[in-house]
C-alpha cells in the first residue's frame, strides 16, 4: 500500500480499526477524521467523544474493556461531583477529566479543534494524524416519540432505550469540512477512502453530512470501501442493530451498504465470513465484495481487517 489513506471513524468499532490501520500504513500516511456528532458541552467542558477515544486508543491509553476512557482510571471527582450535587450520569474520570479541560482551555483561548486535537496528539506521541471531520460544532440530535434527544443523553443517560425514528445534525449546513479532511479529500496521493465499521446513523452519517464531503467522496479517484458493522444480522457494539430496525431497515450488512449508497459512491464492502452469502446479491448491486474474518478482539485481528480492506481497495484500484 502506498500513498495516503484515510478513514472516517466514530465509536468503538472505528477506533479499533484505525489501531489496525496504524500498524499496516506509515503513520505519515494515514488521517484519521472522527465523528464530530456525538460531542457536547458538559459541565463546562467542550467534550469530543470519538476524538477521544481515538486518541486514547491510538496512544495505548485507552481502557478496553470499558471501551472508552483511560485505562488505571481513578473516580474521585466524580463521587467528589456527586456530594455537590452536581450531573454525575456521564462519567469522567480524573485523568480523562484532564484531556477535556485542555482541550476546552486550548478553545476558549482560540484554538480550532484541529488545532487543539494535533496539540493533544502530538503530546502523546500519536504517529497517525487524528483530525476532526470539521472545526464547527455539528451534534447529532436523535428523534424519538417523545422527542428529540441531545445525544449523549440518548445514548449515555437513557442507555438507548428510547425508540430512534430519526436523526438531526445540527450545525451541519454551517460547517465546513476540517482543514485536514479537505486536504486528504483533494490529495491526488490518496489511496483508499476506509468507512470503519462504525455506526452509519451516529458515526459516519454526520461526517457525511458536512457540506461537501459526500459529494467529495463521489468524486474522488481512490476507492472508497466499508468494512460492515453488522455480523450476521447483529451489530458488533453499540445500538446499530436497533436502529436499523428502529428506522425500519433489514438488519443484515446489506442494509448498511444500501444505506452508504443512497449517500455516496460506495466501490467496495468487507463482510464478516458470517455474511458470505451477502457477496453475490451485493455484487450484483455493483459492489466488489471480500470476506473476512473482521470481528476485532485483540491487535493480530485489528492488524488482519486492516489488511483485508486495503487489500480490497488495491484490487479496485488495479
Ligand atoms: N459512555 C457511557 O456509556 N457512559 C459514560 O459515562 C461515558 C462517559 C464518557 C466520557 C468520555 C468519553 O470520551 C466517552 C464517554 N462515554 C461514555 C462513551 C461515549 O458516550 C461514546 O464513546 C460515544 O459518544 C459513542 O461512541
Amino acid at each position: 500500500m502506498t500513498g495516503r489513506i484515510l478513514a472516517l471513524s466514530g465509536g468503538i468499532g472505528g477506533a479499533k480499526l484505525a489501531l489496525g490501520l496504524a500498524q499496516v500504513v506509515p503513520h505519515a500516511d494515514l488521517t484519521i477524521a472522527a465523528n464530530p456528532g456525538d460531542d457536547f458541552e458538559h459541565l463546562g467542558l467542550t467534550i469530543c467523544p470519538d476524538l477521544d477515544t481515538l486518541t486514547y486508543t491510538l496512544s495505548g491509553l485507552s481502557d478496553t474493556e470499558r471501551g472508552w476512557g483511560r485505562q488505571g482510571e481513578t473516580w474521585n471527582f466524580m463521587a467528589a461531583l456527586g456530594e455537590l450535587g452536581g450531573d454525575t450520569w456521564f462519567n469522567l474520570g480524573d485523568r480523562d477529566l484532564a484531556l477535556h479541560a485542555e482541550r476546552t482551555r486550548r478553545l476558549r483561548a482560540g484554538e480550532t479543534l484541529s488545532q487543539a486535537t494535533a496539540a493533544l496528539c502530538g503530546r502523546l506521541g500519536i504517529g497517525p494524524s487524528i483530525v476532526p471531520a470539521t472545526d464547527q460544532p455539528v451534534r447529532t440530535v436523535v428523534e424519538t416519540p417523545d422527542g428529540p434527544l441531545p445525544f449523549q443523553h440518548y445514548f449515555v443517560r437513557l442507555r438507548c432505550e428510547p425508540r430512534v425514528t430519526g436523526f438531526r445534525f445540527e450545525g451541519a449546513a454551517a460547517a465546513r469540512p476540517s482543514p485536514a479532511l479537505a486536504e486528504a479529500l483533494a490529495d491526488p496521493g490518496l489511496a483508499a477512502v476506509v468507512i470503519c465499521p462504525s455506526n452509519p446513523f451516529i458515526s459516519i452519517d454526520p461526517i457525511l453530512a458536512i457540506p461537501g464531503v459526500a459529494e467529495a467522496l463521489s468524486a474522488v479517484q481512490a476507492p472508497v470501501v466499508a468494512v460492515s458493522p453488522v455480523v450476521g444480522g447483529a451489530a458488533v457494539k453499540g445500538p446499530t442493530a436497533k436502529m436499523l430496525a428502529e428506522l425500519g431497515f433489514e438488519v443484515s450488512a446489506s442494509a448498511v451498504a444500501r444505506h452508504y449508497r443512497s449517500r455516496i459512491r460506495l466501490d467496495g464492502y468487507l463482510l464478516d465470513e458470517a455474511d458470505a452469502g451477502l457477496a453475490s446479491e451485493l455484487e450484483a448491486e455493483g459492489l466488489t465484495v471480500a470476506v473476512a474474518q473482521t470481528v476485532m478482539t485483540d491487535l493480530d485481528t485489528k492488524t488482519a481487517v486492516a489488511r483485508a480492506v486495503l487489500s480490497l481497495a488495491d484490487r479496485l484500484r488495479r
